[in-house]
C-alpha cells in the first residue's frame, strides 16, 4: 500500500473498473427486493453545476447505501434535452440547438463520470431523441382519442415587431427581450390535457404520500386549490343577461355591494360597443396578460359599466363594475364584491368611492374598522336580517340553503387548477402529433406513421426561428387529403412527466412502457430533486402516472414513494465599482482574502489589484460571478473529497455554504485515514478477534464502534441526516487514532473498527474505500458487501461516564469501567488536571458519590 494518499490515481483506477465489471448494472430480479432511487435530471446547459453535484451525490449515497442492505438498486440518469436555451445558444454560438445539445451532453457526462456515480448508464435516456418522444407523441393520441385532449383558443404573449410568440420568460417589464417592443396578448388555439378531470385524485392522493415533504404537499393542495361555495345567478335590471358568480364566502352574502367582472366578459364587451370610456379602458388593459398571483398586488382600475345586477335576497341595486383585477380564466369572471370582509374589493371601492358594508362580527363584537382594510376573518352574521347570529358554517349553509331554494344557486365544488396548455410555438421540442385537415377537421397522426421526427438539420435566426418551420414540411397528405401537421411543439414538462417510468425499459421497442418491468420498478423509492419543481413538474409527473395507469401500464396510484428536495448551493460574492456605480462581479476563486480570528472577511482584493466589496453568501449564480466549477474542484481535491463535503457540510434540506476551508478539512480528514489503514497494514496481517479475551477498555471501544454503527444506520436510512452520520464517524475515527496497538487484540480490534468505518464511508466516499477494503481485507469487492451490522453482544455498556464536581461545580467527566468502585473513581478523578488543581492544597471534607453518574469532592 502506498503511504500517501493520491485521489487522482486511485479514482481513475476504481472508475474504470466499475466501467468493466458493469457493477452497476441491474435488470429485474424478482428473488431481490428492488430499490429504485431517481435523481431529477439535467436539461443539457453546458456545464456541471454544484447544485448538480448536491443533488447526484444524495442520490449516489442513497443508492449506494440500499446496494448494501441487500437491494437491486436502479439509479438511472438521463438528460432533459428539449427547450428554449438550446435555441438561444444555438443562435448565439451559429450552431443547431441539436448540436449544441448533444455537445454539452457529452461534456456534462464527462464531468458526472468524474464524480463517481453509481448509475446503470445502459438505461440513459437522451428526451430529443425520436425514440423517446415518439412515444410521448403516441401517448398522447391516445390521450386524444380517449377525450382527454383538446384544442382551445389561449393567450400568448406577441412581439408585433419579431411577429414571434415569447415565453413568460422572455418577457421583461412587458417588453420583448430582444427588440423590446410592448408585448402584446394574442389568442392563438393551442392544445390542452384535461388534468381537471383527475384533480380530486391529485388531491386526495397527497395523503398516501406520507414520505414527503409536507411543504411540497401543501403547495400542491394550493395549485389544486379545491373548494367548496355556491354557484349564483344574478339578473341584470333592464338587459335579459343573467350575471353568473361563484363564492367560498356566502356568509357575507348580505354584506355584497358592487359586482366587478373581467374585461373580457361578455357583458363587458357588449356594453363597451356603446360606451366609449369603458371601450378604452378596455382597449388600454386587453392586451396585458395579468397572472392571478399579480391580482393581489396590483393597482386595482375600473369603469362602471352603467348597469346594475340585483341582490337576490335584498332586492338592493348592485353597480356593475369592468375592473382588471378579476380574470375570465378563473370561476366565472365575475365576483360579487364584498368590500367589507375582502381585501381586493375593499381596495377597488375605496378608490372608486363605493359602498362599504359589514356583516361580519369577529373577536366577541368589537367595534368593526374598516377604514384601513378589510375584514377577513371569520365570525358571526350581523346586518344578514334572518341570519344574524349565525356562525361562520352555519351562515354559509343557512345563505346557501336560501338560495338554493329560491332557485338561483347551487353548490359547487371549484378548482383553482387549469388544464395543462402543452402547445409551445417552438422549433427544439417534440412535434405535437397532429394533422388538420382543410376543412378544419382533426386527425391524430396514426401509430405507424409516428413518430414525427423534428429535423435537427436546421439554421434558426433570430427573429423566424419560431414559426418558420418549413411550410413544405407541415404539408401533408392523409387519407388522400391535403392537410398540415401541427407545427407547435410539447411543452418540455411533458418529456420529464414520464421519464422515470421510460429508465425501466429504455429500449423497448413493443411500446411506451414495458408494464412487466415497470411494475418491477415502480414506484421509485425515492426521488431527489430541487424544490423550484414542487408544484409544475411533480404536479405533472403524478398526473401522467395516473393516466399511464389508466392506460394499464403501471398498476401502482403515485409514481414515487419518498421525495427529499435538497437546499440551494451558496458562496461567496464579491464585486468592485466602475464608474461609482456598476458592480463587476469577481469570482471568489479569483479574490485574495483576510480574514480575522473569527474567520469573517475584512478584505479582498483581486489579482489587479481592485478592491473587493464582500456580498455575502448567496446562491451560486452566473449574474454575481460565484459559481464554482465542479471539474476543478474535483481535480483539485478529488471526487471523494467533493462529496464528503457536500453531505457533510449541511442537513441535506438546508442550503450549503461552499467553503473551501471546508473541502481542505474534509480533505485532511480522508488523508487521516489513509494513514490510518496504512500504519496498521504497516505491521502485518492482524490476528482474528477473540472477544472473550478483550479487555475492559477493549470492550469499551468496541462498544462504541457498534454504537456509531447504530446511529449511522439510523441517520442515513431513517432520518437521511447524512452530515450527523459523518461526524459520528470522523468521531470514531479520532477514537481509532488515539488507542493503543499494543496488544495483537488491539490490533484485531482495530481492523474490525476499520472495515466497519471502510463500509459506512462507502456511501460517500466509494473510490478511497474501494481501495481501503482492497488493502484490508485483500478483495475488490466492496460494491458487493453488506452494510455493517450491529452485534448485540458488544452492545453492553461496559463504561461509564461519571461527571467530577469539585464543591457542586463541574470540573470534568472520566469514562470508567461499569463496575468501578467509588475508590477507584476517586483515583481516576484525581489525576483529571482541573480536578487535581482544585484539589491542590485543600482539605476534602466529604466525597458523595451517586452511583454509575457522579462524584462530588466537598472542599474548604
Ligand atoms: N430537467 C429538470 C431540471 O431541473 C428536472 C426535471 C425533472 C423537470 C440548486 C438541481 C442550484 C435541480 C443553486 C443549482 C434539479 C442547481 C437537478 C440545482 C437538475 C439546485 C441544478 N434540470 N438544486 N440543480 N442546478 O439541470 O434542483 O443553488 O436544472 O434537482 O439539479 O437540474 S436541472
Amino acid at each position: 500500500m502506498q503511504e500517501q494518499y493520491c485521489p487522482k490515481d486511485i479514482e481513475s483506477y476504481v472508475q474504470h473498473y466499475w466501467q468493466q465489471q458493469q457493477t452497476f448494472k441491474v435488470t429485474e430480479d424478482s428473488s431481490k427486493k428492488k430499490y429504485y432511487c431517481l435523481s431529477m435530471f439535467s436539461y443539457p446547459s453546458g456545464y456541471l453545476h454544484m447544485g448538480h453535484v448536491r443533488n447526484y451525490t444524495i442520490g449516489d449515497v442513497i443508492s449506494r447505501y440500499q446496494r448494501m442492505l441487500g437491494k437491486n438498486v436502479l439509479q438511472p440518469i438521463g438528460w432533459d434535452a428539449f427547450g428554449l436555451p438550446a435555441e438561444d445558444a444555438a443562435i448565439k454560438n451559429e450552431t443547431t440547438p441539436a448540436l449544441w445539445t448533444y455537445k454539452n451532453i457529452k461534456h456534462m457526462k464527462d464531468q458526472l463520470k468524474l464524480l463517481g456515480f453509481s448509475y446503470d448508464w445502459d438505461r440513459e435516456i437522451i428526451t430529443c431523441k425520436p425514440d423517446y418522444y415518439r412515444w410521448e407523441q403516441w401517448f398522447f393520441t391516445q390521450l386524444y382519442q380517449k377525450g382527454m385532449v383538446y384544442k382551445k383558443n389561449a393567450a400568448v404573449n406577441w412581439c408585433p415587431y419579431d411577429l414571434t410568440v415569447l415565453a413568460n420568460e422572455q418577457v421583461i417589464n412587458n417588453c420583448c427581450w430582444r427588440c423590446d417592443s410592448k408585448v402584446e396578448r394574442k389568442e392563438i388555439p393551442q392544445w390542452f390535457i384535461k388534468i381537471t378531470n383527475y384533480a380530486d385524485q391529485l388531491l386526495d392522493d397527497l395523503d398516501k404520500l406520507e414520505s414527503w415533504p409536507k411543504q411540497v404537499k401543501t403547495m400542491q393542495r394550493n395549485w389544486i386549490g379545491r373548494s367548496t361555495g355556491v354557484e349564483i345567478i344574478f339578473n341584470v335590471i333592464g338587459s335579459k343577461e343573467k350575471l353568473t358568480l361563484y363564492t367560498t364566502r356566502p356568509d357575507t352574502f348580505m354584506g355584497v355591494t358592487y359586482v366587478a367582472v373581467a374585461i373580457n366578459h361578455p357583458l363587458s364587451l357588449q356594453v363597451a360597443a356603446i360606451n366609449p370610456s369603458l371601450a378604452k379602458f378596455i382597449d388600454q388593459h386587453y392586451n396585458t396578460k395579468v397572472s392571478e398571483a399579480e391580482t393581489v398586488t396590483m393597482e386595482k382600475k375600473g369603469v362602471a359599466t352603467g348597469l346594475y345586477a340585483i341582490h337576490p335576497l335584498n332586492g338592493e341595486k348592485l353597480a356593475i363594475w369592468v375592473t382588471n383585477f378579476v380574470l375570465m380564466d378563473y370561476g366565472t369572471g365575475a365576483v360579487m364584491a364584498v368590500p367589507g370582509h375582502n381585501q381586493q374589493d375593499w381596495e377597488f371601492a375605496v378608490k372608486y368611492n363605493l359602498p362599504i358594508k359589514t356583516v361580519i362580527l369577529v373577536a366577541n363584537n368589537h367595534q368593526i374598522d374598516t377604514s384601513r382594510q378589510a375584514i377577513t376573518q371569520k365570525g358571526i352574521l350581523f346586518n344578514s336580517n334572518e341570519f344574524d347570529g349565525l356562525n361562520h358554517k352555519d351562515g354559509c349553509n343557512a345563505i346557501t340553503d336560501k338560495l338554493v331554494s329560491i332557485g338561483v344557486g347551487r353548490r359547487k365544488i371549484n378548482y383553482r387548477l387549469r388544464d395543462w396548455g402543452i402547445s409551445r410555438q417552438r422549433y427544439w421540442g417534440a412535434p405535437i402529433p397532429m394533422i388538420m385537415l382543410q376543412d378544419g377537421s382533426i386527425i391524430p397522426i396514426p401509430a405507424n406513421k409516428l413518430p414525427v421526427i423534428l429535423s435537427e438539420n436546421v439554421i434558426i435566426d433570430e427573429t423566424s426561428r419560431l414559426i418558420k418551420v418549413d411550410q413544405q414540411w407541415a404539408k401533408t397528405k392523409i387519407n388522400g387529403f391535403l392537410g398540415f401537421r401541427e407545427i407547435d411543439t410539447f411543452d418540455t414538462f411533458m418529456e420529464s412527466s414520464w421519464y422515470y417510468a421510460r429508465y425501466t425499459c429504455p429500449q423497448y421497442n413493443e411500446g411506451m412502457i414495458d408494464p412487466a418491468a415497470a411494475n418491477y420498478w415502480l414506484p421509485v423509492d425515492q426521488y431527489v430533486g430541487g424544490i423550484e419543481h414542487a408544484i409544475m413538474h411533480l404536479m405533472y409527473f403524478r398526473f401522467f402516472h395516473k393516466l399511464m395507469r389508466d392506460a394499464g401500464f403501471v398498476n401502482s396510484d403515485e409514481p414515487a414513494k419518498r421525495l427529499l428536495c435538497q437546499g440551494m448551493v451558496l458562496a461567496d460574492a464579491f464585486y468592485y465599482l466602475v464608474d461609482n456605480s456598476k458592480r463587476v462581479w469577481v469570482s471568489p476563486t479569483d479574490a485574495i482574502i483576510e480574514r480575522d480570528n473569527k474567520g469573517h472577511i475584512v478584505k479582498a482584493v483581486d489579482s489587479n489589484g481592485h478592491q473587493l466589496i464582500y456580498a455575502g453568501m448567496s446562491k451560486m449564480s452566473k449574474s454575481k460571478n460565484n459559481g464554482i466549477n465542479p471539474e476543478i474542484m474535483v481535480k483539485k481535491y478529488g471526487a471523494d473529497t467533493i462529496r464528503l463535503f457536500m453531505m457533510f457540510a449541511a442537513p441535506a434540506k438546508m442550503t450549503l455554504e461552499w467553503q473551501e476551508s471546508g473541502v481542505e478539512g474534509i480533505s485532511r480528514f480522508l488523508k487521516r485515514i489513509w494513514r490510518l489503514v496504512f500504519y496498521h497494514l504497516k505491521k502485518g496481517a492482524p490476528q482474528s478477534l477473540v472477544i472473550s479475551d478483550l479487555n475492559n477498555s477493549q470492550k469499551s471501544l468496541r462498544y462504541d464502534l457498534y454504537k456509531t454503527i447504530s446511529k449511522v444506520t439510523d441517520d442515513i436510512g431513517r432520518r437521511q441526516a447524512f452530515n450527523t452520520a459523518i461526524a459520528s464517524i470522523m468521531e470514531l475515527v479520532n477514537q481509532l487514532e488515539r488507542t493503543s496497538q499494543n496488544t495483537e487484540q488491539d490490533r484485531a480490534l482495530m481492523q474490525e473498527a476499520l472495515l466497519a468505518v471502510v463500509r459506512m464511508l462507502y456511501p460517500f466516499t466509494p473510490h478511497i474505500c474501494f481501495i481501503l477494503w482492497k488493502e484490508l481485507k485483500g478483495t475488490e469487492d466492496i460494491d458487493r458487501v453488506p452494510w455493517p451490522i450491529v452485534k448485540q453482544e458488544a452492545m453492553v455498556k461496559v463504561s461509564r461516564l461519571i461527571v467530577i464536581q469539585v464543591n457542586g461545580k463541574v470540573r470534568g467527566k472520566i469514562t470508567v469501567v461499569t463496575d468501578a468502585t467509588k475508590q477507584q473513581i476517586c483515583q481516576i478523578a484525581t489525576q483529571e488536571y482541573l480536578v487535581a488543581k482544585y484539589l491542590e492544597g485543600a482539605t476534602v471534607r466529604n466525597i458523595v458519590y451517586v452511583p454509575g453518574k457522579l462524584l462530588n469532592f466537598v472542599i474548604d
